[in-house]
This record gives structure tokens, sequence and C-alpha cells, in this order.
């Protein structure tokens, strides 16, 4: 499978204010500033399509985009990250509310997508964000982010473990190169 084109459809602040779209998306899962924005510029190789930032916790906004593909095309839920300390205990609670509304109810949904920072051992929000999934029987496959930090060994080592902590499938990826883009244009295939 081949990107063709990618647009930015709508920042929202929750679903109800989402348009209805008549195809398969994928929401995108981590802790802020894991690389969730970083991902999407990469894969459809377009540099600010997806605003990225090195100030954790900015993005509170549900941003769709629409991907084209010489196969299918499908939908990149690009949701604010948990797990951000900066902000107050009231205020995580009520995005997390949001988040979970969002992925109960958004029902052209097909997978998410958890990302994991390759520099760090999974963490706890991590856990409880892929328990709740599981216990909702909502697809999710992780992708191991950031691989540019660590070695080829690593990464292995790396996909191995959380395969076997979340009964995942695992992919490798980093935005600072194209050499995983076709690995994670696979996984999207086979699902959509
Ligand atoms: N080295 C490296 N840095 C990355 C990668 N992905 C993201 N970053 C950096 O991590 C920071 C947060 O990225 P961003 O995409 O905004 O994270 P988000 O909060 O999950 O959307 C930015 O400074 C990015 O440049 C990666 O694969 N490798
Ligand atoms: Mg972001």
């Amino acid at each position: 499978m081949k990107i063709k084109n990618a647009k930015f459809i709508i920042s929202s602040p929750n679903l109800k204010l989402c348009p209805e779209l008549n195809m398969p998306e994928f929401a995108l899962l981590g802790r802020s500033n894991v690389g969730k924005s970083s991902f999407i510029n990469t894969l459809v190789n377009q540099s600010k399509l997806a605003k990225t930032s090195n100030t954790p916790g900015k993005t509170r906004l549900i941003n769709l985009f629409e991907i084209q593909t010489d196969f299918k095309p499908f939908i990149l839920a690009d949701l604010p990250g948990y797990g951000f300390a900066k902000v107050s205990k009231k205020e995580q609670d009520s995005w997390q509310k949001n988040l979970e509304e969002y992925l109960l109810k958004r029902k052209n949904i097909i997978s998410t997508i958890q990302f994991i920072d390759a520099r760090h051992d999974i963490q706890k929000n991590d856990i409880q964000m892929q328990e709740w999934l599981k216990h909702n029987n909502i697809p999710c496959f992780n992708i191991l982010t950031k691989c540019d930090y660590i070695s080829r060994n690593e990464i292995t080592k790396k996909i191995l473990i959380i395969k076997k902590e979340f009964q995942n499938n695992v992919v490798p990826f980093s935005s600072k190169n194209k050499q995983y883009i076709d690995g994670i244009l696979n996984e999207i295939s086979n699902l959509i």
C-alpha cells in the first residue's frame, strides 16, 4: 500500500463535534510527547500536517486526518496524550473521560494504536490504558517509536517485551527516517 494524499479534516474538543466519517479509523493513543503527531507527519511525508511540540500536554483537541492510498482510504485520529504531570488531576480525569467516550462511541474506529517510547520502560499509565482497552474489547496494536535512539538489538528486545506484556502486534517506528513506513502501512492495510 502507498499513500497518495493526506489532508487535515478538523480539530474538535469532543466526539459530538466530530463529523461522522465512512472510513476505517485508527485512534492514536500514548503519553504526551511520545511522538504521535510526528508519526503522522513522517507517514504522510508532510512536515507540518500535524502540529508537533516540545511542550508536552499542549494538544487537548481531537485532530482528524484523512489518508488516501492506492488501496483504501483511512482516518487517523490524533488524540491528546495521557499522563501529563503538569496539568491538574481534575483536568487529567476530565480528559480521560472525554477520551474514553471517544473510544467507546466513535463508530468507525477499527483499531487503536498505542505508542510506546523506545527509550523508556512501559509506564504505569500505558498499562492502565491497555487494560482498559482489553476490558472494553477495543482492538489495539503498538508502535514502538523513537527507535532511532536505540540499537537494532534493543529494538528486537523491546518489541518482544511489549508483545508479551500486552499480547498485541508491535511495530517499530522512527519519525527521523523512512525505513519503518512500509511495516506500518503493511499493518494498517491488513486491518482496513
Ligand atoms: N528522535 C526522535 N524524536 C522524535 C520522534 N518522534 C517525535 N520526536 C520528538 O518528540 C517530541 C514530541 O513529538 P510529538 O510528535 O509532538 O509528540 P505527541 O505529543 O505524541 O504528538 C518532538 O520534539 C519531536 O520532534 C522520533 O521518532 N525520534
Ligand atoms: Mg501531538
